[in-house]
């Protein structure tokens, strides 16, 4: 009879859960013991760059993954990055280790009281098993609660001394489960839905996240051909579900309830597909709807379509209802749109690079389908006139707006894809809430690219001052921070540039060398 780890690591590999994301414990040590060879075990030095290297590698693969913290400690490290794989719909399967069972009632070193409870709200759901006999069916449990819809991180609490009991008999049956939804648009629902497109004298799709996570962006850019319609990214971007060059592409909506508004002013029908409605950022009140707009939502999270302050809202596989309305709508209805414009000239830095300079020579010599993860908070603007992505999965940015993503993501991403180069776009203040990922790359010879924005300040805190009127304050700029050094600490070659001749060799050099890089790019301050 296997034991209750045996058990479990044969559920994992049902599940293709063969990595683990993870910083060890003594209260890990029993489980990781008896890890099998072909399983591969990612150690990184901070469990909110383990969560969130597992966020990304969850991202980029567009399944779950495994990670192991230790026990309270490990978990709380890893509170902050999770706020984001929760807005991100991350099924990551997380497990942390427990003191031995009938000691956590004493608080025993290391015993992660009231465990379950810990990471709340954040996880979808979280247990400690009531007897190590539960724990495989638990673990069953939580990978298919997490990847139903709407996904999300999910949290199980293991007691060490769970690990060498004997598994129950009835657990093979776990190895063969299988769980989905059946959840598609009704024929008089999609009826409903073609018919407001096709009466509609100008409609708008705004698309959000889910669009590129279930693969949509083709099914999008057929429907919004067939309707003539522009096309907006929904506030506060964490993907890039449509072609940025695309004659219907209009660019990301602001996260102000007056600024959507204004940007969407003059449509009559606003269909929103796979986005709350909306994820504002900055509170500037005002008029939630155009005057004589209609907004219908296509969710396929039950929690985006209830919250949502405006709006009819219809929860579906939104994949599956892009490429049935694109069949559904009359085409041709409405003039060609044109072509869009050339990318505005991107001007040229002083001393220091302008991000626009930037991100043009990155559009220019990376890769067509490289993957960038973008946590520089105030270069929004400049990259998204820039940048030229087209493919699925172009793009990641933090969910939540938590900082502590991007850099690990960039990494865990770059390792989940073997054929596509991952380039990580970090600003200065940023990259060192998860800089010890830096060492994993190293370590695991993942040949990530990492350019760290430097600008010597928190430049979205800085706009932001302006935005609230809030004045000079504390704790805003980040000098004397020197990320060669750090870079060259942790084992990843690193270069710094200040012109665009020497950031377009240096990316070159990181292209060609196949290793993970890291180049410190001097920036101006600009705004998002
Ligand atoms: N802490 C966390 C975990 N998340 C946050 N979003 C913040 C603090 C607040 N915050 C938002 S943007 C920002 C900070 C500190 C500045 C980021 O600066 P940098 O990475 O240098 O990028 P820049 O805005 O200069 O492009």
């Amino acid at each position: 009879m296997p034991d209750v780890r045996q058990a479990t690591y044969d559920l994992l590999r049902s599940h293709d859960l063969t990595t683990i994301f993870g910083n060890p414990g003594s209260n890990e040590l029993p489980f990781l013991a008896g890890m099998p060879a072909d399983f591969r075990y990612v150690l990184g030095l901070h469990e909110g760059a383990v969560l969130a290297m597992a966020d990304g590698y969850a991202l980029a693969r567009g399944g779950s993954a495994l990670v192991n913290l230790h026990a309270a400690a490990g978990t709380g490290n890893a509170l902050g990055p999770l706020t984001n794989s929760v807005y991100s719909h991350s099924p990551l399967i997380i497990t942390a280790g427990q003191q031995v069972r009938s000691t956590i009632g004493q608080e025993v070193m290391l015993a992660n009281v009231d465990a379950a409870t810990l990471p709340k709200p954040l996880v979808k759901w979280s247990c400690e098993p009531a007897c190590a006999q539960d724990v495989p069916r638990s673990i069953s449990h939580a990978i298919h609660i997490a990847n139903l819809p709407a996904k999300g991180p999910v949290y199980v609490s293991v007691p060490y001394d769970d690990w060498s009991q004997e598994a129950p008999p009835e657990a093979r049956h776990l190895l063969e489960r299988t769980t989905g939804t059946a959840g598609s648009l009704s024929a008089a629902q999609l009826a409903d839905l073609a018919g407001a497109l096709d009466a509609a004298e100008s409609p708008v799709l705004v698309l959000g996240p889910e669009v590129d996570a279930q693969c949509g962006n083709d099914d999008a850019v057929r429907l919004a051909d067939r309707l003539g319609a522009p096309v907006w990214i929904a506030p506060s971007a964490s993907r890039c579900p449509f072609p940025t060059r695309h004659r219907s592409f209009r660019g990301v909506l602001p996260a102000a309830v007056q600024g959507v508004t204004d940007a969407l002013a003059g449509h009559d029908l606003i269909l929103v597909v796979g986005a709350p409605v909306f994820r504002y950022h900055q509170f500037v009140p005002g008029e939630y709807l155009p005057a004589g707009a209609r907004l219908i939502q296509l969710t396929g999270d039950p929690g985006e379509a209830a919250r949502a302050p405006m709006g009819q809202a219809l929860v579906g596989d939104v994949k599956d209802a892009l490429a049935r309305l694109a069949e559904a709508v009359t085409a041709g209805r409405r003039p060609e749109l044109p072509p869009l414009p050339e990318h505005p000239p991107a001007p040229s830095g002083g001393d220091r690079l302008h991000p626009a300079e930037l991100f043009e020579v990155l559009r220019e010599n990376a890769p067509a389908d490289a993957v960038y993860v973008k946590e520089s908070t105030a270069t929004a603007a400049d990259f998204w006139a820039q940048m030229d992505l087209s493919g699925q999965g172009s793009y990641f940015f933090p969910a939540s707006g938590g900082l502590g993503f991007g850099l690990p993501a960039a990494v865990g991403a770059q390792l989940a894809h073997g054929d596509r180069q991952v380039i990580g776009l970090i600003g200065d203040g940023s990259a060192n809430y998860g800089i010890t990922a830096l060492w994993t790359a190293a370590q695991y010879e993942i040949p990530v690219i990492i350019v760290i924005l430097k600008n010597g300040t928190y430049g979205a805190l800085r706009w932001f001052s302006k935005v609230l009127d809030a004045g000079e304050t504390p704790g805003m700029d980040v000098p004397g921070i020197d990320f060669v050094q750090i870079a060259g600490g942790y084992g990843v070659a690193a270069t710094s540039v200040r012109t665009r001749a020497e950031f377009a060799d240096a990316l070159a050099a990181a292209l060609r060398s196949g290793k993970p890089a890291v180049i410190e790019a001097e920036t101006e301050l600009t705004e998002p």
